[in-house]
C-alpha cells in the first residue's frame, strides 16, 4: 500500500449558519469536495487538501493546535476565546458572509441611557469573556448569567435583565418583546491559520489556496 500522503486541512462548520458559505468558498476556489461516508472528513478531490467537519465552537483550538492548518469560523466565536490583542494575527482574511453583530438588548419598556443603565443588573450571553471585556472597558459593574442558547428568553423568565446576544435581522429580539440598544461586536466569517507555517512540501498548495480564497472574496464584493 502506498504510504499516505500529507494533506493539508480546512476546518469547518459541519452543520449551520457558517456551513454552506464554507463549502461555497472552497468550490469557489476550484476544489471538488467529496462527500464521503466519512463524516468528519471530506477529502478534496483535486488536491491534498482535506476539510475537517466540527462544531464551530471547536474551531479555534484546532487551528491553535495545529490540528487544521486554517478553519473557517465567525469573529466572535475567534473573539470569545482569545484576547484581543491575539486575534489579528491569527486572521488570514475576512470573508464577506456571516455578518451579523453582538448586541446589547433591553426588553421593550425598559429605558436605556448607555452602558451605565446596566451597572449592577444581571445580563445573559453565550459571550461572557467579550461582554466581561465590554464592562470592564467601560468600568460598568454587572452579573453575567452564562447561556449556552435561547438567550433571548432569560428576561421574560426573570433570569436576566438585559442579554447580549448575535443579531441579524432582529426579528427574535423583536418577537421575545425586546429592542437592541447598544453594540458590543460586529462580526463576519473569516479565514484564520496555525501559528506555525504549513509543512514545506504543501507550502505551495496553503500558498495557492490563500490567493484562491482571496479571489473568490474579492469578487463576491
Ligand atoms: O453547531 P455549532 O456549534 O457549529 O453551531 P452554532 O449553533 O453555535 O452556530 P450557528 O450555526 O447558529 O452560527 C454560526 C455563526 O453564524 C455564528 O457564530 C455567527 O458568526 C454567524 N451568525 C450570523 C449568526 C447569525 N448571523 C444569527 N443571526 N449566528 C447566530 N444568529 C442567531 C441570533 O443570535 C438569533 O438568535 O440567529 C437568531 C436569528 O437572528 P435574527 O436577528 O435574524 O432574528
Ligand atoms: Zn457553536
Amino acid at each position: 500500500m502506498p504510504s499516505e500522503t500529507l494533506r493539508l486541512r480546512i476546518a469547518v462548520q459541519k452543520s449551520g449558519r457558517l456551513a454552506d458559505r464554507s463549502l461555497e468558498l472552497i468550490s469557489g476556489a476550484g476544489l471538488r469536495v467529496m462527500k464521503g461516508a466519512n463524516e468528519l472528513l471530506y477529502r478534496i478531490e483535486n488536491q491534498p487538501i482535506d476539510l475537517l467537519r466540527v462544531r464551530d465552537d471547536d474551531i479555534p483550538t484546532f487551528v491553535a493546535d495545529g490540528v487544521a492548518e486554517l478553519g473557517i469560523v465567525g469573529y466572535n466565536v475567534l473573539a470569545e476565546h482569545f484576547p484581543e490583542d491575539d486575534l489579528e494575527e491569527r486572521i488570514v482574511m475576512r470573508l464577506g458572509f456571516g455578518k451579523c453583530t453582538l448586541k446589547i438588548a433591553v426588553p421593550d419598556s425598559v429605558s436605556y441611557e448607555g452602558p451605565l443603565s446596566l451597572e449592577g443588573k444581571r445580563i445573559a450571553t453565550s459571550y461572557p469573556n467579550i461582554l466581561g471585556k465590554w464592562l470592564k472597558d467601560r468600568g460598568v459593574s454587572a452579573t453575567i448569567v452564562e447561556m449556552r442558547g435561547a438567550v433571548e428568553v432569560a428576561p421574560r423568565m426573570k433570569i436576566a435583565h438585559a442579554i447580549c446576544d448575535l443579531v441579524s435581522t432582529g426579528a427574535t429580539l423583536e418577537a421575545n418583546g425586546m429592542k437592541a440598544v447598544d453594540l458590543v461586536l460586529a462580526s463576519e466569517a473569516v479565514l484564520i491559520k496555525a501559528p506555525h507555517a504549513p509543512p514545506a512540501d504543501l507550502a505551495h498548495v496553503y500558498d495557492m489556496l490563500l490567493r484562491r480564497f482571496d479571489g473568490v472574496t474579492a469578487s463576491n464584493g
